[in-house]
């Protein structure tokens, strides 16, 4: 029997007839256009500016309610925001979006084309932007205050072309059609301040005042972006600053016709919010990032106090009772040292009340244990583009030093390794550092990673300050993550369980029940097929490659990085590929090994890896001895909108990272939510999500954690494994030849020696057995339909920890203290 569905479904705020004629009002009125003429882009946006006025109203709504109440409400400060499209999404959660694709179809317009339209907005990297957008979604939903704060870039992440099979980077320009979601609100424009010097004066009572004479301000513009919450009761904003000159100082060189220099600028001050940095994972030591950093962080703590101030004044007692602010790792870090200089030389409150409030008030989350990731900047460079914040780094390192003098008196050693200050040829400061201390709360990402954090991160600072360290499990919306991007097995869903899920993931519990059911295995799978079909299709246009959906769909998306293993996963392919030539009886079940992953610029192994991805994919996929049980798909480009067609189509989910390296990982959670299983490490969110499922529907392989610390101390030498191994062997020096790039023999080879000569940082050749094993285990289950079939939906039903509703659910109970404001209509 089937549960009947709760009616939880947001009521449509207006019908067909309504939204129909909205669409050709904005079709005539805002396009100046009309049926006859309109082409896919101007219906996409006739229809966002239709739905907008509904997420207007909504926002209005919301701003009022939340100013009457004067709640408390989290900042979430991130460099990054990886939102993706937005029409389906706001179209989902008003629950318009059938009432919209009716409409459309009786004016002779697909939805389905005119949501392709749609830039993505890729204004993050990976991970942690994501992560950011999933998080603004659950506040909205659970109608919790809150606002996003980050950068208005020009440029999102690169587009990613590949030819002959190698990355190039194309800008990215999201809004050169203009954006239909964002409004620029001039009225709440900020300057932000650069370089010159400080000035130190004596007051009444002889109290030091320090006055900064900036050498050059700029103007933060704020966009707003409208955040819609699922039934769309909420609507909160992100708020991106965008820098534009200020035109203060450089009248006087106008007038003195310097027309010239005066555009120069111009131009530096509109650089700061031009270009997402591309790194991920790497800290990006330039001085413009710094100053985009500084830029967001002054511009959005403006912005928080001078509406603080409309219902406060100057009593600061409150400030941290109304705001708390949560730093996306250390790139924001830099709002510390901004606040206490607002509050000691603006508002003129003493060290200590100042200190009082910005340590109740900012909270920190560790993305990363990579150490390559964690962030220091010279203190030149600070003492250079911001030389009174330099001088409050030092003062609240000074304080710092006496407190562990304190807790471990005499101890320099203990003082050099927890000074936010690194001594060296160079002086550097530790911005994670300065993020601890400044803040209440510091959270990891995952169980795992979070007891990595104190237990070999920052020991002493659990030490010195028990209880600050915590875990929030990550967490991703399904609204976006599977309403939207998996209609067909959403639909199946809502009938077998109700249609209450995308709000109480839990519920999804329910399908464990029908799990054996065979009627429902096969519908399940007939929902997996048709997605297979999908990206066939896809597949199909992008790489004109025909792939078998009947074959097992595996699929690895992520930034490309050593420590991810998309390199494991390719001689994995290279070694059943040599089967097959060796053998071709070799059994296995036809397999399309999909990828997608953007390289950073800069990194050049990376790039070497999607090089030989697509090498050996080009001589696999034509090489007929391979009888089709082989076909490596590396779709270019890969992006939320990419992501979104991807994952429902997966069978098997590759988190394969090398223990201790990868924090959480969030698309291990989509991919698993959408009926893939999981090949994985004990890394990460994995470990959770095997909790969760159970052994018996995931596939874990691997070192441990702890073995790969073990190894790694009495000595790991990858050549033992190559000796050892002759699939190893023959695999490597495979890479060494001119077969897979004809006429180039040692195209590949970088991939070879950074895995010999260069010791294989990231334990690839120690865990290629165990994951070859775990393949065949992979390929034995899914030949058994219906064990497959199970374990699919398994993996569905038990996902409901990894809602992003329950991570915020953790935050708002551990961290910020918040509560829920009902918006009144
Ligand atoms: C990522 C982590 O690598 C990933 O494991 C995690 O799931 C995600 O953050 C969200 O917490 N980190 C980043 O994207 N970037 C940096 C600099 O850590």
């Amino acid at each position: 029997m089937n549960a009947k569905a709760t009616k939880t479904q947001p009521s449509p705020a207006i019908d067909k007839a309504a939204f129909k004629s909205a669409v050709i009002k904005h079709l005539h009125c805002t396009l100046g256009t009309d049926e006859n003429k309109a082409n896919n882009h101007a219906w996409w946006k006739a229809t966002c500016a239709a739905i907008q006025e509904q997420v207007l109203e909504g926002l209005r709504k919301t701003q009022k309610s939340h100013y009457l109440n004067d709640t408390r409400a989290v900042h979430y400060f991130s460099a990054e925001f990886l939102m993706g499209r937005l029409l389906s999404n706001n179209l989902q959660n008003f629950g318009l979006f059938d009432v919209a694709s009716g409409a459309l179809k009786e004016l002779g317009v697909e939805i389905s084309d005119i949501l392709e339209e749609e830039p993505d907005m890729a204004l993050g990297n990976g991970g942690l932007g994501r992560l950011a957008a999933c998080f603004i979604d659950s506040l909205a939903t659970m109608e919790l205050p809150a606002i996003g704060y980050g950068i208005h870039y020009e440029n999102g992440l690169f587009r990613q072309e590949i030819k002959s099979g190698a990355q190039i980077e194309r800008p990215d320009s999201w809004r050169d059609y203009g954006n239909p979601w964002e409004i620029c609100r001039p009225e709440s424009i900020q300057e932000v301040s650069l370089y010159g010097y400080v000035e130190t004066k004596y007051g009444e009572n002889g109290r030091v005042l320090k006055e900064w004479h900036p050498g050059s301000i700029v103007k933060g513009v704020p966009w707003d972006i409208p955040v819609v919450g699922y039934e769309g009761k909420t609507v909160n904003v992100l708020r991106l600053w965008q820098s534009e000159s200020s035109g203060y100082f450089n009248w006087d060189v106008f007038n003195a016709g310097g027309y010239v220099d005066a555009q120069r600028e111009n131009v530096q001050a509109e650089t700061i919010s031009k270009v997402l940095y591309p790194n991920d994972e790497t800290e990006a030591g330039k001085e413009l990032r710094l100053i985009q950093q500084y830029f967001f962080c002054s511009c959005s703590l403006k912005d928080i106090i001078r509406r603080y101030k409309r219902a406060h004044g100057d009593d600061w007692s409150r400030f941290a009772d109304q705001v708390v602010i949560q730093l996306n790792d250390t790139h924001p870090a830099i709002s510390v040292p901004e606040l206490m200089r607002i509050l000691v030389d603006r508002a003129e409150l003493g060290w200590d009340e100042a200190w009082g409030i910005c340590t109740k008030v900012f909270a920190y989350t560790n993305h990363t244990l990579l150490p390559e990731a964690l962030e220091k900047w010279p203190a030149r460079m600070i003492e250079k583009i911001l030389p009174r914040h330099l001088e409050i780094i030092y003062e609240i390192n000074h304080r710092f030093m006496a407190e562990v003098d304190k807790k471990w008196p005499g101890d320099n050693a203990m003082k050099a390794k927890l000074s936010i200050i690194e001594e060296g040829n160079e002086k550097m400061v530790r911005m994670g550092h300065l993020s601890v201390i400044g803040s209440f709360a510091v959270n990891g990402v995952a169980e795992m990673h979070s007891r990595l954090v104190k237990s070999s991160l920052f020991p002493e600072f659990d030490e010195l300050y028990p209880g600050k360290l915590t875990n929030v499990t990550n967490g991703i919306t399904p609204r976006r993550w599977l309403k939207a991007c998996n209609p067909a097995l959403s639909k199946l869903i809502d009938k077998k369980i109700g249609d209450d899920w995308p709000r109480d993931l839990d519920k999804l519990q329910g399908l464990t029940k029908f799990a054996t059911n065979k009627t429902f295995q096969k519908q399940f799978m007939k929902v997996k097929l048709e997605n297979k079909e999908l990206l066939a299709d896809e597949i199909r246009k992008s790489l004109d490659l025909e792939v078998d959906v009947n074959a097992i769909f595996d699929v690895q998306i992520k930034r490309l990085h050593e420590y991810k293993r998309q390199h494991l996963a390719l001689l994995h392919i290279m070694a059943l590929y040599r089967r097959i030539l060796e053998n071709p009886d070799y059994d296995m079940h036809p397999r399309v090994f999909v990828f997608g992953a953007k390289a950073a610029p800069g990194y050049k192994l990376a790039k070497d890896i999607i090089y030989a991805i697509n090498k050996v994919a080009d001589k696999v996929n034509n090489d007929p001895r391979v009888n089709n049980k082989i076909k490596i798909a590396f779709l270019p480009n890969y992006r939320v909108s990419l992501a979104e067609k991807m994952i429902p189509a997966a069978d098997v989910s590759e988190q394969i990272s090398t223990a201790g390296k990868e924090a959480s990982g969030t698309g291990n959670m989509k991919l698993a939510l959408n009926g893939a299983v999981t090949i994985g490490t004990l890394d990460g969110a994995n470990v959770e999500i095997a909790e969760e499922v159970g052994d018996d529907n995931i596939f874990i392989f691997g070192l441990t954690v702890e073995e790969v610390n073990e190894l790694k101390a009495t000595g790991y030498n990858p050549h033992d494994y190559y000796y050892k191994d002759p699939e190893i062997k023959a695999v490597l020096d495979w890479l060494e030849t001119d077969y897979f790039t004809p006429g180039k023999p040692g195209a590949l080879v970088s991939i070879k020696q950074s895995l010999l000569d260069n010791g294989d940082p990231y334990m690839v050749l120690a865990d290629f057995r165990a994951y070859s094993d775990a393949q065949i285990a992979v390929d034995a289950a899914y030949r058994d339909k219906e064990r497959w079939a199970e374990m699919a939906i398994i993996n569905t039903a038990k996902m409901g920890k990894f809602t992003s509703d329950r991570s915020i659910r953790d935050y708002v109970d551990r961290v910020w203290k918040l509560s829920s404001c009902k918006i009144e209509s």
